[in-house]
């Protein structure tokens, strides 16, 4: 059950450049490097987000998705220094964090209500061993048997390959095996390897990254993808990194999700030389990232990122998905993120019923728990 679309659409471009885009879409034709450039330089911004609802009604209608979970960072301790990062801590610092398996069950189970997901992400720590990731995923799956698992960015693979001498396909078919059940998009940031050398040094390349997803495809796990913007990149950047998605969709169907990532640059190395994208540069990402991205089931406003007032217009925008509640986000907080840590399930729906849309809760695998009409 999908609500009803709204069928074809009906204001008219001001912007000529956006006419050729909407006539492919109208056709269901594919949009390229051309049209994303259109989309991103066009100041019609009305027709751009009434073409990008359109696509979005075509395959969701008037659903939008959101999920009660939380998010796990289990260690806050990382051996690369990526220059968008605040938080990130070496060993040795004092406020450094590493969470053991109990604490980690002890924080799920102080939820007070029934998760669907659990989304854990952490840092590239020397010091845990390939079973304690094992065991946490075991215990997860004991304590909670219906929770979606989404847990390790392909970052996290990559390095745990490395560091334990496995291959990724063992090390993913081990977490399989333990629990996991799919992978956020972390880690994608932009899949450019001269602007991975500049900002994320130590990082996997682009290809390494491509290639880890296109392994837990090939074993049966749906991952998402992000895209880290509004720090160092180009237009170019951002649609060729769109391009590499939309062509391994084409080859695997295993993303789910895409998310793209506004930066928060407050202390972070490039706090004092990039400036946040505008409103306007949010919305535009959303849309393209619906409009290009034809093959991806969902594209996410992440609310922790936009605010809860552009996620609700991003829902004009092309977005069908606005993640979940949360329980206390750490990533973007450290990096000055004024949103909440965390919403309530009654505020995730009237953020998306009060844009007009019909909520949706869904567990990680977008199957649908409740649709509240
Ligand atoms: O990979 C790091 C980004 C990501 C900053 O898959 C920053 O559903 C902004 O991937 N400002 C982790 N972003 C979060 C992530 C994610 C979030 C929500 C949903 C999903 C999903 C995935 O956060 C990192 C990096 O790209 N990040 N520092 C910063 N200062």
């Amino acid at each position: 059950m999908k609500g009803q679309s709204s069928g074809d659409f009906s204001i008219h471009a001001v912007d000529p450049s956006l006419q050729t885009v909407a006539e492919k879409v109208r056709q269901g034709l594919r949009l390229d490097a051309r049209d994303a450039h259109a989309i991103l330089g066009s100041r019609d911004i009305h027709f751009l987000g009434a073409l990008a609802d359109y696509k979005k009604q075509q395959l969701n209608g008037r659903l939008v998705y959101f999920t009660v979970n939380k998010q796990i960072n289990y260690t806050n301790v990382c051996s690369v220094h990526c220059q968008v990062c605040a938080y990130a801590k070496s060993k040795h610092a004092p406020d450094a964090v590493t969470m053991s398996v109990e604490e980690i069950i002890a924080e799920l189970s102080r939820s007070g209500q029934e998760l669907d997901e659990v989304h854990i992400v952490g840092g590239l720590n020397p010091d845990l061993n390939y079973e304690y990731y094992r065991s946490m995923l075991r215990e997860i799956r004991t304590r909670f048997p219906s929770i979606t698992i989404k847990a390790f960015t392909a970052t996290e693979i990559n390095y745990f390959a490395k560091l334990y001498g496995r291959e990724v396909r063992d090390v993913l078919a081990g977490f399989v095996e333990a629990g996991l059940n799919t992978m956020p998009g972390g880690g994608a940031e932009l899949l450019s390897d001269t602007i991975r050398a500049r900002l994320f040094r130590g990082k996997e390349s682009k290809d390494a990254w491509i290639t880890t997803h296109r392994i837990a495809h090939s074993l049966g796990i749906k991952t998402n993808a992000t895209m880290l913007y509004g720090h160092i990149e180009t237009d170019d950047d951002i649609i060729d990194h769109l391009e590499q998605l939309r062509s391994l969709q084409d080859e695997t169907h295993g993303f789910l999700t895409f998310v793209p990532l506004t930066f928060h640059p407050v202390h972070t190395p490039l706090e004092n030389t990039v400036t946040t994208p505008s409103g306007l540069r949010k919305l535009k990402m959303i849309a393209l990232a619906r409009l290009y991205l034809d093959n991806f089931p969902h594209i996410k406003a992440y609310w922790v990122m936009l605010s809860e007032g552009i996620t609700q217009v991003a829902l004009h925008f092309g977005a069908d998905d606005i993640d979940g509640t949360i329980g206390q986000e750490r990533v973007t907080h450290a990096a000055g993120a004024s949103t909440p840590a965390g919403l309530t399930i009654s505020k995730m729906i009237s953020m998306i019923r009060d844009a007009g849309y019909v909520p949706a809760q869904r567990n990680g695998e977008y199957k649908v728990i409740k649709i509240y009409q």
